[in-house]
């Protein structure tokens, strides 16, 4: 199989048609408002909070500022309980609220936190669960909210991989004492960067908004030592021009992983999460696979080393552990993470974005099961 011309890579940005944006750039101009709550940004956290069905969101300059800041607000302390299979900045925004990170393992079907190994990891000093909705896939929300319930714990949701994914007619949003959304230009949804929080007690609004914008209450008040975290009206505009196409971008997604499953599924040693529930409506955010180096006759690295030299750049999403990198190295990890561990070793996020091509996809396909018969 000969290698693609342009480089594939994992995710491509979706954009707004150019005239329409433009259009928006105009409302700038003529505003000469360009961040600092603007009236884009105050029009977009409407729209927000209607195709969320949720009353409560803050918006942010990025996810991981809005995780921080959802921690900090929430007056999280002591240890956290998390998962060591995620993006780095899930365990960052521990760190920078000088908070310990607790992880434990995840479940092998579709990688979330185990309960199981939450319950075991509770001590006198914990005072929240951190999870990951990873790659979209629900954690068990009933078994987390059992747990904090029964131990007194806030449970936090890092859903940076989760805008339109719905449990039971639910947004996924709606779950837990607050959730993050990552608006990452790579993010199914996206606002070149930004972040979201969503929150059920709107008591909370106001401390986001002052912990986003230096604790400002009005013109000559600061009431907490804030920080800029601020969305600017481009953003704003960008995720306001991409809201009306989320449909389209979710069906689109959907088509592609039907390609990937149906083609990939004949591929001795390539395996895919478990099938999410019915209930769940997913966002397709990834394409991960599993490969077992035995059954298909390659490493992992092996594989995406083989992708690379065709031109497509797949992604180890998410390894090495976040406990593995060097910075948290010296942090006590007292489970010993065999499913997170076998995971991380064997994961591929192949690419996966609303234009990527049927076409392209057969000859991804076509490149890992050529891989198989080397
Ligand atoms: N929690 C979780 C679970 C997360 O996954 C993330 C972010 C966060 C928290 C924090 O949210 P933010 O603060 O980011 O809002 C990327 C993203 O930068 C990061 O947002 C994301 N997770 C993470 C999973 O992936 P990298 O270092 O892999 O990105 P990069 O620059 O290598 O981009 C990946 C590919 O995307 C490139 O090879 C090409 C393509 N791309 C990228 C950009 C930025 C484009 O085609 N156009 C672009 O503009 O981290």
């Amino acid at each position: 199989m000969e290698a693609f011309g342009e480089p594939i890579h994992v995710t491509r940005p979706f954009l707004p048609p150019y005239d329409q944006f433009c259009d928006g750039l105009k409302e700038i101009w003529d505003n000469r408002w360009l961040t600092n709550n603007g009236p884009i940004h105050q029009r977009f956290e409407r729209r927000l909070a209607e195709y969320l069905r949720c009353a409560n969101v803050a918006l942010f300059n990025n996810g991981t500022l809005a995780l921080q800041i959802g921690l900090q607000g929430l007056g999280i302390s002591g240890e956290v309980i998390t998962t060591p299979f995620s993006f780095v900045a899930t365990t960052h925004a521990l760190y920078w609220n000088r908070i310990r990170p607790v992880f434990v393992d995840i479940e092998p079907d579709y990688y979330t936190i185990d309960p199981s190994r939450v319950e075991a990891a509770i001590t006198p000093w914990t005072t929240a669960i951190l999870a990951v909705h990873v790659y979209g896939h629900p954690c068990d929300l009933d078994s987390l909210a059992d747990i904090a319930r029964r131990h007194e714990l806030k449970l936090i949701y890092d859903a940076a991989h989760a805008f339109g994914v719905e449990v039971d007619g639910r947004s996924i949003g709606e779950f837990g004492d607050l959730s993050m959304f990552s608006f990452h230009a790579t993010k199914t949804f996206h606002t070149l960067e930004g972040g979201m929080l969503v929150f059920p007690d709107p008591a909370l609004k106001n401390t986001f908004e002052y912990l986003r914008n230096f604790g400002f209450q009005g013109e000559i008040e600061v009431v907490m030592p804030g920080t800029n975290a601020k969305m600017n009206e481009i953003q704003a505009l960008m995720g306001e021009s991409i809201l009306p196409h989320m449909p389209a971008i979710l069906a689109a997604r959907r088509t592609i992983a039907d390609r990937y499953w149906e083609r990939l599924r004949e591929i001795p040693g390539i395996h895919f999460p478990a099938q999410l529930p019915p209930t769940v409506e997913h966002n397709f955010s990834y394409m991960p696979i599993e490969v077992d180096a035995t059954e298909f006759g390659m490493e992992r690295d092996d594989l995406y080393g083989l992708l690379r030299r065709h031109n497509v750049f797949a992604r180890r999403y998410f390894y090495p552990l976040i406990c593995d990198y060097a910075c948290y190295r010296g942090v006590r990890v007292n489970d010993p993470l065999p499913v997170a561990r076998r995971v991380a070793g064997c994961i591929l996020a192949l690419p996966m974005y609303a234009d990527l091509s049927l076409e392209a996809v057969d000859r991804i396909c076509e490149i890992t099961s050529e891989g198989s018969r080397i």
